[in-house]
């Protein structure tokens, strides 16, 4: 781009409110103006969307690039991960600096900085994954929420991660306290521990077994759980990647007793059943993830609920293994394949494709869940998230009738499966902008690493009433206090 003026012009403008024909001007990084189509005539680039939406960056607060766990790390690090977001039409995503026990946790976020800083092609951030309830951890945490890592991330389940209820409970004491969102992992870990020894002792050892391993039971008892502690703690909580119908019943119960509680899904969830798991030899490792694939009235209840605002936000938990070398590791024994799938190149044209496309959400719904009430639950609203003056110019220029097949072959997402191959999708970004400036153009990535950035984010206090009437999908704009 030669000029710092950007007019973007002949699209239509799809925000969580709303739908409509204008031009966006952008200056610098920032949007400036929305004008009646045809009425600015700036100095400047112009940038035709005309038959095209122009959407708010997407946001994805749940990702594990370059994630070490045993002797692996996950295949996409910080560069190939954010250039396969980008391409997606993904412009800030939220990682985790995950603590070892003991560990302080600001060295845990200094060694992550030290990863992506300079190697992001998006913007984005981390949340504080803990792991002790430590004396230095609690003293350090009011300080890093203030610093901008405004989210924790709580594991009920995994050796390395999982923490005890007193824990949790002092944990979403200081997240009520600092107005960080707690986002939980919800399985109850002797319940999965109990059901992976059992099938394996009773030589069950394929990947078919790893949804009876950890069971629609084991997420609901975790989920409520957590709703009982952060009901005493006074916190709000979020809920991540929420799987079953039995766990939504816990969240719409809570809602009922007045309790502030969001709730995350993926489209993973949304899109497959465990009928994955059930394909010829070793193939079902692809679909080895954590929570597991889930039965298809699972898959319908959550349709229902991302149809009715019931679900809040969609993020992808990308989470890439090689099935060569790194899934096969549990040829013998399912409980050693490493635990996660891609998705952060497809969330939003497989929400698009099968919920716009399908006539199951607006295209306002649609925003809400994928960019705006993500970045407003994890406080990087509104300069993401929004199409408003003052908001960074992170923009999808969405071509609705562009038609791709999905494959592992043409993705960039760094693993050598897609767990959709083969899949049509109707819709897909077509230019895409950070900060104004072009990393995307006709669907090729024209960014470098280091073009995105850290963003600090702002600690937020929800308020669980979400507007009643045609958008049911959006956190009230209210919500978010300066931090
Ligand atoms: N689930 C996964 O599938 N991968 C990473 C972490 C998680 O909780
Ligand atoms: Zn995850």
């Amino acid at each position: 781009m030669e000029s710092d003026t950007l007019l973007i012009t002949g699209g239509t403008v799809v925000t969580a409110e709303g739908c409509f024909p204008a031009d966006v001007l952008c200056r610098g990084e920032r949007i400036v103006a929305l004008l009646a189509p045809g009425e600015g005539r700036p100095e400047g680039d112009r940038l035709d969307a005309s038959g095209c939406y122009v959407l708010p960056g997407g946001v994805d607060v749940h990702v594990h690039l370059q994630m070490p766990v045993g002797e692996f790390v996950s295949t996409d690090d910080f560069f190939s991960g954010t250039v396969a977001a980008a391409c997606g039409g993904t412009t800030t995503v939220v990682d985790f600096a995950t603590q070892e026990r003991g560990q302080p946790l600001e060295e845990a976020v200094a060694q992550r900085r030290a990863e992506a800083d300079g190697k992001v092609a998006v913007d984005y951030s981390l949340h504080l994954a803990v792991t002790d309830a430590s004396e230095g951890t609690l003293r350090a945490l009011p300080r890093l929420v203030e610093e901008g890592y405004a989210s924790f991330k709580l594991y009920t389940v995994y050796p390395a991660l999982y923490l005890e209820d007193a824990e949790i409970l002092g944990l979403l004491e200081v997240a009520r306290e600092t107005g960080a969102m707690p986002l939980v992992h919800c399985e109850n870990r002797a319940i999965v521990e109990h059901c992976t020894r059992a099938l394996l002792s009773a030589g069950k050892r394929e990947p078919r077994y790893h949804p009876q391993a950890r069971p629609a039971e084991a997420e609901a008892e975790a989920v409520r759980r957590i709703l009982a502690l952060a009901e005493v703690a006074g916190a709000p909580v979020c809920i991540a990647h929420l799987s079953t119908r039995l766990a939504l019943g816990e969240v719409c119960r809570a809602r009922t007793r007045g309790q502030e509680v969001y709730v995350e899904t993926c489209p993973h969830y949304l899109l497959l059943t465990e009928e994955e798991y059930a394909r010829p030899g070793f193939e079902g490792a692809r679909y080895v993830l954590t929570p597991p694939l889930r039965k298809e009235t699972d898959r319908q209840a959550l349709w229902s609920a991302l149809v009715q605002g019931t679900i809040d936000l969609v993020s992808t938990d990308h989470c890439p293994w090689n099935y060569r070398g790194q899934k096969e590791r549990g040829r013998e024994d399912f409980s050693l394949i490493p635990n996660g799938a891609p998705g952060i190149e497809t969330r939003l044209a497989l929400l698009w494709s099968e919920g716009v496309g399908r006539g199951r959400l607006s295209p306002e719904a649609f925003v809400a869940l994928t960019s705006t009430n993500p970045a407003r639950l994890f406080g990087l609203y509104p300069r993401k998230g929004a199409i408003v003056p003052g908001a960074d110019a992170d923009l999808v220029i969405w071509d609705p009738a562009r038609k791709v097949t999905l494959r592992a072959e043409t993705l960039h997402q760094q693993v050598d499966y897609c767990p959709y191959e083969g899949w049509e999708v109707v819709g897909y970004p077509r230019d895409v902008l950070l900060r104004g400036r072009p990393i995307v153009r006709e669907g090729r990535f024209v960014g470098e690493p280091g073009w995105g950035v850290f963003v600090p984010r702002r600690r937020t206090r929800g308020s669980f009433e979400k507007p009643v009437g045609t958008v049911p999908n959006v956190i009230p704009s209210s919500t978010p206090s300066t931090g």
